[in-house]
């Protein structure tokens, strides 16, 4: 998962010297606490980094003629809490179509992709989706990249005492800034792990380049699991992404607020309404928020006017056929790969080997 860390804010306003300063006090003492501060270091020079770059494409999403906002934006530490929700709505069967592939097949899913590996877990969040494969999949080495460092070394210290005999590395790195793995992650048996249906985020022809850069990092041995979900009867999808109670709507509406803490802006959640709907041309859910009345917006620099009923577009996630995925697969460079799906069809994971 994806997700902004709460003191950006503060990595906003710091200077380079102070964060510096910030970083020695964490003088590592032993091998453990090298690899935190690794992360750490590494995690704020992406953050802030990504902090220019962001505000930029923010403040451009928000000028656009269709006014955007990255979905990025809907992960602060709240956000976060409301997709765990979401994967447990009774509309939302991605995550558990997805969990009841790995327990339908999961020997043919290991046999495929063999012991020993080094398990790269791309948005590992709390770990836990990777954590429960480990019997399954037996890896040499685990590698959990996700944007919230801290977040991902409390989570593995937990999973080092459970796993003594699985190597374990935490990487704190935005992995829509490019993928650029440190030389300590060895470079042949990786196994990419990129559940979930993530990838629907992407466009995709976005996608293909992104599944380039993983086919590129897999030299010797590698692979690829990764989640899809499938296109299915429009109804079933709508109330995935408009669900009953209105988790899918807070989850929404929350990157308003975090937009406002991020670049100071003045959205007024009271203001706006969630939608949340498929389109069949495009095959993909969509959401946006759209503005209840005529209002003003304004943040350090600038400011826009919204219409009665304009939207901001907040997410795109795209739906596969099997062979069409299978399809960008083959154009990214995988040679052969294997599909797996839920009983009713609804979601499938791939294998691709490099
Ligand atoms: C985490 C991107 C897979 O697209 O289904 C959930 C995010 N958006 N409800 C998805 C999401 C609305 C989710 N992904």
């Amino acid at each position: 998962m994806l997700q902004l860390d709460e003191n950006k804010t503060a990595i906003e306003v710091a200077d380079p010297d102070r964060e510096n300063f910030e970083l020695a006090q964490e003088a590592p003492r032993h091998e453990q606490a090298r690899r935190t501060t690794d992360a750490l270091w590494l995690r704020n020079r992406q953050a802030i980094a990504a902090l220019w770059n962001g505000r930029e494409a923010l403040v451009a999403g928000l000028n656009a003629p269709q006014a955007a906002i990255p979905s990025k934006y809907f992960y602060d530490s709240l956000g976060s809490q409301l997709f765990d929700a979401i994967t447990r709505l009774p509309e939302y069967y991605l995550t558990r179509s997805e969990a009841a592939i790995f327990s339908r097949h999961a020997g043919d899913i290991a046999r495929a992709v063999g012991a020993g590996r080094t398990l790269i877990d791309l948005g590992a969040g709390n770990c836990a989706k990777a954590a429960s494969l480990f019997g399954a999949l037996k890896p040499a080495q685990y590698v959990a990249v996700d944007v919230s460092a801290d977040y991902l070394e409390i989570a593995l210290a937990r999973l080092r005492q459970q796993y003594p005999g699985i190597g374990m590395t935490g990487l704190g790195m935005d992995m829509s800034e490019g993928l650029a793995l440190p030389a300590s992650v060895p470079d042949g048996g990786r196994l990419f792990f990129y559940p979930g249906s993530s990838i629907g985020n992407f466009t995709p022809e976005d996608a293909a380049g992104f599944l380039s850069d993983l086919r590129r990092q897999c030299q010797r041995q590698g692979g690829l699991l990764i989640g899809v979900d499938l296109i299915k009867e429009k109804a079933l999808l709508d109330a995935a992404y408009d669900d009953a109670l209105g988790v899918t709507a807070a989850f929404n509406l929350n990157a308003l607020n975090n937009v406002n803490s991020v670049l100071g802006s003045n959205f007024d959640v009271r203001d706006w309404r969630h939608c949340g709907f498929f389109n069949q041309t495009m095959s993909r859910a969509e959401m946006h928020v759209e503005t209840r009345l005529a209002v003003d917006v304004q943040w350090p620099g600038g400011a826009r006017h919204f219409e009665a009923g304009e939207r901001i577009h907040t997410e795109n996630s795209y739906k596969y056929g099997v062979g069409e995925f299978g399809e960008l697969l083959r154009q990214s460079g995988f040679r052969n790969f294997k599909a797996w799906t839920d009983q009713r069809n609804w979601f499938a994971l791939f294998y691709a080997a490099g």
